[in-house]
């Protein structure tokens, strides 16, 4: 069987490719570092994380990028030997313009490297590449329109792509203009059988999500929409456990069995919070006797039948990085700035993380922060740190974070009065919260050792000087501030001015906001499910 999600914790809008014996999943990263996260099978049942696509500053640059922006919706396809990423670097979404630059890296193998990006045009984001029969790709994308008065999602457009120079020919052509579900996009075309099928995301990306299918005879269209749409939502059933169904991408085995790899959202409670933001999942499709794909129940299931492949698990993730490997593993993300030497190292202390304090919790900015996704209701995570703070300006520790406008903190400072101590603050919707707590001195040198535990809807840090005895750090605090639902702000006209598109972390932060760049070593961080 396969087990819903597939990719549990922050793993939205995924793109699915099979290249011989390997499948490939693609989803989008956001503000997190490295850009454009991989996933590789050979079942469809078990999945390794391999890392990321856009893991340098010539490949992406994520410095001031608002929260929710960044990387959107990749694509990843192969053809001729070279596999392509196509992504949204989204710069701006609330001004009522969008700013939305698409760009294309190509490599040889899946682990790179991966060549400098070409930009392609910034009309629409979700860039699809599809490479027909005969040689000849195109471009999909959704289409912005932002004059006053029109609706914003204008439907899918094509442009034909020169795989030789990477550049467009010719002008975009409206091929779909959606149906009345609205907010089209997300788009992948498919070829069977001599037609074309284009799926589309439609609804929007929460409870009305859904995967649209239309199919043409030529690619430009036009394209006739399933009698029986969708193919697959929640939308109507707010009881499933798994919501926000939509944003679909095929894939089809060497026998020929098709699975769908699409997006959704686990509330903790029916339409509640989804501090998991969305993850991946997939179900199996088969084909009308008239050419029509279909998914059972065109619902989303927790369990569903894996294909005929031989079973090929992987080795269990360690449950504890003691930061002993020479780089950071593929499960720990950075914040708008790639894993530097600038402020962080794994050798300038063996054994250890080093992070260097940087700008503040809000900046957008020269963040120090190295986390990884929050994947279960119920989870533990601990770590050691040592620092040596000289005033309120130095702290160190472990967060809960959502974004710069949503996060729980216990951390080493140095206050008046008590020198160094563990202090606890929070963040919701922007604003600073300080959590009933009493100080908890600490001994004035060496490691100190922090743990968050989660349990939906609670979560509560706790502290211990050996490591074996731990005493409580205040009582729980609301951690269902750290899901898409709570970071979504909008203006009092019901303009959205900040989206909520990622999903919890749990991380290692140091700040310094005297600018003196102080280092915190941490020797181990432990992530227990
Ligand atoms: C994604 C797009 C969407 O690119 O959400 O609401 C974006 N629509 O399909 C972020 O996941």
């Amino acid at each position: 069987m396969i087990r819903n999600p597939i990719l549990p914790g922050f793993h939205p809008d995924p793109s699915i490719l099979r290249v011989g014996e390997d499948y490939y999943l693609a989803t989008s990263t956001f503000e997190w570092l490295p850009g454009v996260r991989l996933h590789h099978s050979r079942d469809l049942v078990h999945w390794r994380p391999l890392g990321g696509v856009l893991t340098e500053p010539r490949l992406l640059d994520l410095t001031g990028t608002p929260d929710s922006g960044g990387v959107w919706a990749p694509c990843l396809s192969y053809a001729d030997g070279v596999f392509y990423v196509v992504f949204t670097n989204v710069a701006g979404y609330a001004g009522g313009f969008w700013d939305v630059p698409n760009h294309v890296v190509t490599a040889t193998s899946i682990e790179g490297p991966w060549s400098d990006p070409v930009p392609l045009h910034a009309r629409g984001f979700d860039p699809s590449l599809f490479h027909d029969e005969g040689g000849r790709s195109w471009l999909l994308s959704n289409d912005l329109d932002w004059r006053p008065g029109h609706h914003w999602s204008a439907g899918i457009i094509a442009q034909e792509f020169d795989r030789d120079t990477g550049k467009l020919l010719g002008e975009p052509v409206t091929i779909f203009s959606g149906t009345p579900a609205l907010y089209t996009e997300g788009p992948h075309i498919y070829r069977r059988d001599g037609w074309y099928y284009l799926l589309t995301a439609e609804g929007g990306t929460g409870w009305d999500h859904q995967v649209t299918v239309a199919r043409s005879r030529s690619l430009l269209g036009p394209y006739q929409v399933d009698p029986v749409t969708p193919l697959l939502s929640a939308a109507r059933e707010p009881r499933l456990p798994l919501q926000k169904a939509g944003h679909g991408s095929l894939v089809q085995t060497p026998a020929g069995q098709w699975y769908l790899a699409y997006l959704v959202g686990r509330p903790l409670t029916e339409r509640d919070e989804c501090v998991l933001g969305r993850e991946t999942a997939l179900a199996p499709v088969h084909w009308t006797a008239d050419g029509w794909p279909r998914i059972e129940g065109a619902r989303p299931a927790l369990t569903v039948p894996a294909p005929d492949l031989p079973a090929h698990p992987w080795p269990a993730e360690p449950e504890t990085d003691d930061f002993a490997a020479p780089v950071l593993g593929p499960q720990w993300s950075t914040l708008r700035r790639p894993f530097h030497a600038d402020w962080a190292s794994l050798h300038a202390r063996p054994g250890h993380l080093r992070l260097h304090g940087g700008r503040s919790p809000s900046s957008k900015v020269d963040t120090s922060l190295v986390a990884r996704r929050v994947t279960a209701a119920k989870c533990t995570f601990t770590a050691s740190v040592e620092a040596d703070p000289r005033s309120p300006q130095q702290l160190a520790g472990i967060t809960a974070y959502y974004n710069t406008r949503n996060w729980h903190y216990a951390y080493l400072t140095w206050r008046e009065g008590l020198g160094r101590c563990l202090e606890l603050l929070s963040c919701g919707r922007g604003r600073l919260h300080r959590p009933a707590h009493t100080p908890a001195p600490v001994p004035p040198t060496g490691p100190v050792h922090l743990r968050a535990d989660l349990d939906l809807p609670d979560l509560r840090f706790s502290w211990s000087a050996d490591g074996d005895t731990w005493h409580r750090l205040g009582s729980a605090l609301d951690a269902r501030i750290l899901s898409d639902e709570h970071a979504i702000e909008a203006s009092p006209d019901g303009v959205f001015q900040i989206w909520g598109f990622t999903g919890a972390f749990l991380g290692l932060w140091s700040h310094d906001l005297s600018g003196n760049a102080m280092p915190a070593d941490f020797a181990h961080a432990t992530y227990t499910v």
